[in-house]
């Protein structure tokens, strides 16, 4: 539902004040909680139903604390121990950020704004998850009429989610939507391809670049970016069904690669199939390195399989398989590429920008992540994660820990800030007076 009635900033800042949510560090300094070597996870046999997948913090929150090594990473289960070069978060998601940041709020009353497409002449094209394609202004103004309404699914994760204008956008005009819509009986994921109207105001479809990517109530995916080599990438999930990540003749559990028209590139790993990452769980995130190298964002596992928690980055190559659902967490197996990083305990992450602006210096080349959060109100925060030449996280922090509630889509804007939507109106958080666009810099110097 669309929120009706406001909440006060200030009702929202005195709950923060008596939950403790803001800027609260966890214990410990920068790599506290990093234990490379430890498989031991809590597999505690709560076998939950899967009802509130994507933000489920039940391994975290439930009291089982079990370190059953039984389960894996000890080479007994077919997998080869653990990776060295992943580093397992055992609890929490890390400490506080040390850099000063300033955050100001430029857009309000969106409704789960998914994806933002930021236009030529200043204006941005945003996604709401239950179909609306909004227009905001150049001085911050959302424009009331839609500039289209999709007919999507209007349950679970699903909805329109990913938006990515074409790289040739100022002169065609075209831009790529990925929704969840009804086919018949079931429901299935689509990127179209759509023109924009020369005013902005409104927009017609072009074509489907790709259809029947397997959807489910959870695990959509959504995301999409071009690439630096000028590709249309596209984040799928496995729809609930984690044996289709490995499934190479199903886009569920993929990062897929197409052309700007929607054909398969000669340079895929296959040529003949539009995969160029298999073994995803439920990525939303994605975005490129300098060297060009992807880096990933996955869920980890909300009671499939008696697996929870473990939501992970990935820094890959074309081709890679990132093992859900054969492995999980650091474990190693032959063929599979372990995480960089995966936290015990669920955050899960919404999408990521790596950082190339230049009012804070510290954070360049650094991935950004929107965490959602779900359970406690200091969960949801924006995740700061270096890495160095090789892949290797060599810090990890947190920021906004509760001051905005479940971050989704991180993304840099054509000014140099960091652009990051709020989705607590998803269901899963307080939706208040709406959903927000926040924009994250450098607080000026004194005097
Ligand atoms: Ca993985």
């Amino acid at each position: 539902m669309r929120p009706m009635s406001p909440m006060s900033l200030m009702s929202l800042m005195s709950l923060c004040l008596l939950l403790s949510c803001g800027g609260k560090s966890d214990s410990g300094a920068s790599g506290d909680g990093l234990d490379g070597a430890d498989g031991g996870d809590a597999t505690d046999g709560s076998d939950e139903t899967d009802g509130s997948d994507e933000a489920d913090g039940s391994d975290a929150t439930d009291g089982t604390d079990g370190t059953d090594e039984s389960d894996g990473s000890d080479g007994t289960d077919g997998t080869d121990g653990v990776d060295p070069d992943c580093q397992l978060v055992s609890s929490g998601y890390g400490p506080a950020g040390t850099v000063d940041i300033t955050v100001e709020v430029v857009v309000e009353g969106l409704f789960v704004p998914w994806s933002i497409g930021f236009l030529p002449d200043g204006a941005w094209l945003v996604t709401e998850r239950d179909g609306q394609l909004r227009r905001v202004e150049a001085d911050g103004s959302l424009v009331a009429d839609p500039v289209a309404v999709l007919d999507v699914t209007g349950s679970g994760e699903g909805g329109l989610l990913g938006l990515a204008l074409h790289p040739e956008f100022p002169s065609n005009r075209l831009f790529y939507l990925y929704y969840t819509r009804e086919d018949g009986s079931v429901d299935t994921n689509t990127v179209e391809r759509w023109t924009l109207a020369e005013d902005g105001l409104t927009a017609t479809l072009d074509r489907v670049i790709i259809d029947e990517i397997p959807a489910g109530l959870y695990h959509d995916g959504g995301r999409l970016r071009f690439g630096p080599d000028g590709m249309l990438y596209i984040a799928t999930g496995d729809g609930r069904d984690p044996d289709s990540a490995q499934d190479m003749t199903s886009t569920a559990g993929k990062i897929l690669r197409l052309d700007p028209d929607g054909g398969i590139p000669s340079d895929n790993p296959d040529p003949t199939s539009p995969i160029w990452v298999s073994g995803v769980r439920n990525s939303q995130g994605i975005d490129w390195r300098d060297d060009g190298r992807m880096v990933i964002t996955d869920h980890g596992p909300s009671g499939e399989l008696g697996r929870y928690g473990h939501d992970e980055i990935n820094v890959v190559d074309p081709g890679d398989n990132l093992g859900w659902p054969e492995i999980y967490r650091c474990d190693a197996a032959e063929g599979l590429r372990a995480p960089a990083m995966t936290w015990r305990d669920a955050m899960p992450p919404g999408g990521h920008a790596i950082y190339r602006g230049t009012e804070i210096p510290e954070w360049q080349g650094d991935v950004l992540i929107g965490v959602m959060g779900f359970d406690s109100p200091s969960q949801p925060h924006l995740h700061r994660i270096t890495l160095d030449e090789a892949g290797q996280v060599t810090l990890s922090e947190t920021y906004l820990r509760g001051e905005y509630g479940r971050l989704r889509e991180v993304i840099m804007g054509p000014d140099g800030g960091l652009y990051v939507t709020t989705s607590n109106c998803d269901g899963r958080g307080t939706c208040g007076s709406g959903d927000r666009i926040l924009r994250v810099g450098r607080r000026p110097t004194a005097g």
